[in-house]
């Protein structure tokens, strides 16, 4: 018995604002089908972040059914539960994996089941306000194993912020998943991790197939997948890396010697190129109080080195200013999702705080307008559901 265990394949995320990064998502979600049809797997499971956002676009939809149909061809079914970024609003919408549901995509949002002998559990990501409300997620796991207590192989699905991956989670691993599970396969957290035993289950977190944000830590660490082997009841987890996925060249910069970089570039550039058909995300790391990034741009494009997708596809620059120049705070740098919420849970200060009013926001953004939004509190009330 085999399995393919994919995590994190956030389907739809143009990073940048640029189409051929949604294409890479694509690329390597497939790749990692073909590995799974390649090793003749029995099943996929996915640990959520299936799609970037809860509301993917009509082209994105088409690419999810598109990898379901290419399991479903080989009669491999997948299992997947739902992650913090496609698990809907919970209020206005359901998540955008049901959409998939009748296609074949099974759910296994705080459900077990069984399939040809091996029990699969799953509980959908739950936030920090949720886990507050719930006292912690032991009682919900125990009632998952308690529906496998006769099944010798059992697997649980989470999408969740553990300790000490997420320095300011108390979700502690040890504490909260109960003895008995025998593979606790994990998403959320992007940089893959070696497979380790904790109390009697070998827990797998095979992070994301490619960079939703560019972190040192993370370029180090391989992109993958992990093809689970069954023997004997015994787990054996084999870590198999993706090849398509977008190259990151990473440089730190002196603004002063910022042209003395330019043939550091030229060469990584030219290595990176000869051995990946892709062309690299060139990310630019350094302090700035003289030029701003437009400056630094117009002299990279002097030397030749321009984004057009043949030699670069982008210059990613994470800038900081030195000056006290209020309104140039920041500039250049790259305001995705998560460096927003980095800058308000700084601005608010106090964590408990700060996971309440990301909740809100995340209820919020399940509203297509104020008007809406309005109707609804008109009818609801202001409590929001955990
Ligand atoms: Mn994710």
């Amino acid at each position: 018995m085999k399995f393919l265990h994919v995590t994190d394949t956030h389907l739809g995320y143009n990073q940048y604002g640029l189409e051929e990064r949604g294409r890479d998502f694509f690329d390597v979600f497939n790749e990692a089908i073909d590995i799974a049809i390649e090793n003749n797997v029995d099943f996929v499971l996915h640990t959520g972040d299936f799609f970037h956002t809860s509301r993917p676009t009509n082209q994105t939809i088409l690419e999810g059914l598109d990898i379901i149909k290419r399991l479903n061809d080989r009669k491999i079914p997948m299992f997947c539960i739902s992650g913090n970024h496609d698990r809907g609003s919970q209020v206005r919408d359901i998540s955008p994996l049901s959409i998939l549901e009748p296609f074949g995509l099974n759910i296994i949002d705080n459900k077990s089941i069984e399939y040809e002998g091996i029990q699969i559990s799953g509980m959908k990501y739950i936030s920090k306000a949720g886990i507050r409300h719930f006292g912690g997620i032991r009682s919900i796991l125990e009632k998952l194993l308690e529906q496998g207590k006769n099944s010798s192989k059992h697997i649980l699905m989470l999408h969740q912020e553990f300790y000490p991956f997420f320095p300011n989670s108390n979700l502690y691993m040890e504490k909260e998943i109960p003895e008995g599970f025998d593979y606790v396969g994990i998403g959320h957290y992007h940089v893959s991790q070696k497979p380790k035993k904790i109390n009697d289950y070998t827990v797998v977190y095979p992070g994301s197939t490619e960079y939703t944000a560019y972190s040192e830590k993370e370029n180090k660490t391989p992109k993958g997948v992990y093809l689970v082997e069954i023997q004997d009841n015994q787990f054996k987890p084999e870590f198999i890396e993706l090849k398509k996925r977008r190259p990151f060249l990473f440089f730190e910069f002196e603004e002063q010697s910022f042209v003395e970089k330019i043939k550091d570039i030229k060469e990584e550039v030219e290595k990176s190129l000869s051995i990946n058909k892709k062309p690299p995300v060139v990310v630019l790391k350094g302090s700035i109080s003289e030029y701003s990034v437009k400056d630094l741009i117009e002299i990279l494009q002097k030397e030749g080195l321009e984004p057009d997708n043949k030699q670069i596809l982008y210059f990613n620059f994470l800038t900081s200013r030195v000056m006290a120049d209020v309104d140039s705070t920041n500039l250049g740098m790259e305001m995705d999702e998560e460096n927003i919420q980095a800058e308000l849970k700084n601005l608010i200060g106090d964590d408990e705080a700060y996971d309440s009013i990301r909740h809100i926001l995340d209820v919020l953004k399940g509203f297509e307008s104020v008007d809406e939004m309005k109707k609804y509190i008109k009818e609801h009330g202001v409590e929001i559901n955990l």
